[in-house]
């Protein structure tokens, strides 16, 4: 993709595999489990209204985990492009950690929350939390015990699809980086590129459910291929 050095705005995906050279725990790496349940059984608003205590112990848990992490030369590698790059670059994540602020980059989206808030359900406000939730804490602003992950639960809608689908209508390269394709609807970010006309580069360990549909898809660790990637966009 020689011509990439042309392109003018970028929209990058990254998922769970940007950090797993970070010691985070991808979801379908170790089986996609945790304490012998399924991910997708615990990341849900009915798990969340039938034991709640098991939800936020899982959240609480990994919420204290990514606090004792640091960002990668991926990360690294991607904050550089944001500042470097001579045209429009949007990082849109489906983590919930914080490693990409934590390189230095600024305008990160995260279309399925972060770990380090919580979101009141009494009156809606956001709160940066880096302590645990189980204890049912009151809300900062309203005084409920009514705090829960500010995290985008499966059957629920992700944050800012609006202002990703205005991005990917206008991008020239849409990059995927460490994810599976398994989950929509960033899953389908790719189709709706291409479909727009931009060009589609995957960049993840192994070839993924939705390899078939980039232009191009280079397999390796993100330590070693996003800054290669990004020695290439900034040399032309
Ligand atoms: C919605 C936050 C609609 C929580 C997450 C049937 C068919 C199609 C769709 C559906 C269906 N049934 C239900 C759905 C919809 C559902 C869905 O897609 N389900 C899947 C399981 C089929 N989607 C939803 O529910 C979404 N909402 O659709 O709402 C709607 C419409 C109207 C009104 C209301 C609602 C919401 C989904 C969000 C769920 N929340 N995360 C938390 O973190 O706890 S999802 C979670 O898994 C991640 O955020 C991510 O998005 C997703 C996938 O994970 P990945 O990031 O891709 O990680 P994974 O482990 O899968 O893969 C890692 C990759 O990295 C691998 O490929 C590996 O090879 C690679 N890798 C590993 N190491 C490295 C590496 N790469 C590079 N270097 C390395 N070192």
């Amino acid at each position: 993709m020689g011509d990439m050095a042309r392109m003018r705005n970028i929209v990058v995906l990254t998922g769970a595999g940007i950090s797993a050279e970070s010691g985070i725990d991808t979801f379908r790496g170790g089986g996609g489990l945790w304490e012998q349940h399924r991910v997708e059984d615990v990341a849900t608003p009915e798990a969340f209204a039938r034991d709640p205590e098991l939800v936020q112990r899982f959240y609480d848990m990994r919420r204290a985990a990514v606090q004792t992490k640091q960002p990668n030369a991926a990360h690294h590698a991607l904050a550089r492009l944001e500042a470097e790059w001579r045209g429009e670059l949007l990082i849109v994540t489906q983590n919930v950690d914080d490693l990409h602020e934590r390189a230095g980059a600024s305008g990160v989206l995260h279309m399925h929350g972060t770990h380090l808030n919580a979101w009141c359900t009494g009156c809606d406000a956001r709160h940066r939390w880096t302590g645990t939730l189980i204890e049912k804490p009151p809300c900062p602003e309203c005084g409920e015990a009514s705090l829960r992950p500010d995290v985008v639960w499966f059957g629920e809608m992700p944050y800012e699809m609006e202002r990703i689908y205005a991005a990917l209508r206008g991008a020239d390269l849409f990059v995927s980086i460490g994810t599976s394709g398994a989950v929509y609807p960033a899953a389908g970010f790719v189709q709706d590129a291409s479909q727009l006309g931009a060009r589609t580069l995957e960049l993840n360990l192994e070839r993924s459910q939705g390899s078939h549909w980039f232009d191009e898809s280079r397999q390796g660790p993100a330590t070693q291929l996003v800054p290669r990637w990004v020695e290439e966009m900034l040399a032309g």
